[in-house]
């Protein structure tokens, strides 16, 4: 990649990184907290470590808020556990759980540090699982109502960006990977009504943000994935259409205008799909206005047409980190997924393509005209520790200095982006590769065969990010 110049960052810009507690926290039992569908899922993910210990963040956050203090950093943004807050179903609060965000909160604010607070992140108490038998029953609306309405309580006089719902678009298309279709008897259909639940959900948590929380803002956390055409055949860019459709832009429009689009209409009714809207439904979700959005995005898709007929194959993700293992998927009548050659991939074979940060905020921008925020970006890859005692991750850095050029682009095209928080300050869990997938600035010495002393050191990437943020984004490290 060649720069020609230095993009300019707004002033104010908020530089920094994101977690979310199951991944990062550790002590799954300890200080009250209770298990959640998740801890489970990890535990089933072998030869992987489970996240029992994970990064030790919960023992460890001091320490942690102040690499990101020597990092530079001006937010983080990182998500509430729900059983640490609320660990069973008689709604007694937990207040060792509480006291633990309290001193995380504050410690990050004593040094200027912006909190962003997911409010769910893959995480839901066993307890409501047990109580409700998951996601279809409509009662979790007002657990999760009362889960959200604790946290601004306890959190909103200092938290004022708040997210609802982590990629609630992946949990519909990847449920069994995120646990969300446990219970399920018919996945196709019932996900539609799982997903209607979870648009209740996030219409109340925006409802009572803007009820509770005095200046709070809220949006939601799409993951995004931009789809580009195969070729310029007509037929692959209908493809590229449907495919963009079915993973995201379903939900992006309902989070933005509050009513489903007519494309997902007609879906349902082409397939015979009841997604359960009762009355006073659409009222609630046209009443939550959000205030921006939150987007993770790591990748790039390529679509072509599938024509009726075809074979249908499943998309089948790399679970082990072994190049080539990604199968790409054919949906008969709607899309199918094709490598891109003009792109390099990770071991995991995620596209490595900065262009598609550019283009995202683009789409976004163009689509919704509202504010924006990175939430997740970043490189994931096999390390240890050199020889030398030091992590050198270069083609972190390269990744990283392409996407923030990126996004640099985009709000010299005019995108309003308010801040930019990569995956991950510290190596934690990946959602299905334990620690053998790392993402941090910052490694911690473990592995999914043994614990170690899980001792911080700052990567290579996390110096330069620290040069980068530090100047505002004009320090590259390098000649431009
Ligand atoms: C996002 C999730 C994160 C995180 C990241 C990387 O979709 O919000 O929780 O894990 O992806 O994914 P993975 O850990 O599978 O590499």
């Amino acid at each position: 990649m060649y720069y020609n110049h230095k993009p300019k960052f707004p002033d104010g810009f908020m530089w920094g990184a994101s977690s979310a507690a199951w991944q990062v926290e550790g002590a799954t039992l300890e200080g009250g907290r209770t298990q959640s569908v998740i801890d489970l899922n990890s535990q089933t993910k072998k030869p992987y470590t489970d996240n029992s210990i994970a990064a030790d963040h919960y023992h460890r956050y001091k320490e942690d808020v102040n690499l990101m203090v020597e990092c530079g950093f001006t937010s983080y943004r990182f998500s509430i556990s729900w059983s640490r807050i609320i660990p069973n179903a008689e709604r007694k609060l937990n207040p060792e759980g509480i006291a633990f965000y309290n001193n995380l909160i504050n410690e990050l604010i004593a040094h200027n540090i912006t909190p962003i607070v997911t409010l769910y992140h893959y995480d839901m108490p066993c307890w409501v699982e047990e109580k409700y038998g998951g996601w279809l029953d409509r009662h979790i609306i007002d657990e999760f109502d009362y889960y959200c309405r604790v946290c601004f309580e306890q959190f909103g006089d200092r938290v004022k960006y708040w997210l609802s719902i982590n990629e609630q678009n992946m949990q519909i298309c990847y449920g069994d990977w995120l646990g969300v279709s446990k219970n399920c008897t018919d996945w196709f259909r019932q996900k539609w009504m799982i997903n209607h639940i979870m648009n209740l959900c996030h219409a109340k948590a925006v409802i009572a943000c803007h009820e509770l929380v005095e200046d709070g803002k809220i949006g939601p956390v799409p993951g995004y994935v931009p789809i580009y055409p195969e070729s310029c055949k007509p037929e692959d860019q209908i493809a590229a259409m449907n495919a963009e459709e079915l993973t995201q832009k379903i939900w992006n429009d309902l989070y933005a205008y509050g009513e489903y689009s007519e494309f997902v209409k007609k879906y349902w009714k082409e397939h015979e799909i009841d997604p359960d809207i009762r009355p006073g439904d659409m009222e609630l979700i046209a009443q939550a206005k959000i205030d921006f959005f939150a987007l993770n995005c790591y990748r790039s898709n390529v679509a072509k047409e599938a024509k009726m007929g075809t074979q249908y194959q499943e998309l089948g993700l790399n679970k082990s980190g072994r190049k080539g293992e990604f199968v790409y998927p054919n949906y008969p009548g709607e899309y199918a997924l094709a490598p891109n050659p003009y792109v390099q991939t990770t071991d995991w074979d995620w596209e490595i393509d900065p262009v598609a940060m550019r283009y995202m905020l683009r789409y976004m921008n163009d689509h919704y005209h509202l504010p924006m925020m990175i939430t997740e970006n970043g490189y994931g890859a096999h390390e240890s520790i050199a020889e030398d005692g030091h992590v050198h991750d270069p083609k972190r850095v390269d990744f990283l200095r392409d996407q923030i050029y990126q996004i640099g682009l985009a709000i010299e095209d005019g995108c309003d982006v308010i801040a930019y928080n990569l995956w991950s300050f510290t190596d934690l869990l990946s959602t299905g590769n334990g620690m053998a997938k790392r993402y941090g600035l910052v490694y911690v010495n473990t592995t999914d065969e043994e614990v170690l002393d899980l001792r911080r050191i700052p990567k290579d990437s996390f110096y330069w990010y620290s040069r980068l943020i530090k100047s505002n984004g004009q320090d590259w490290g390098k000649e431009m």
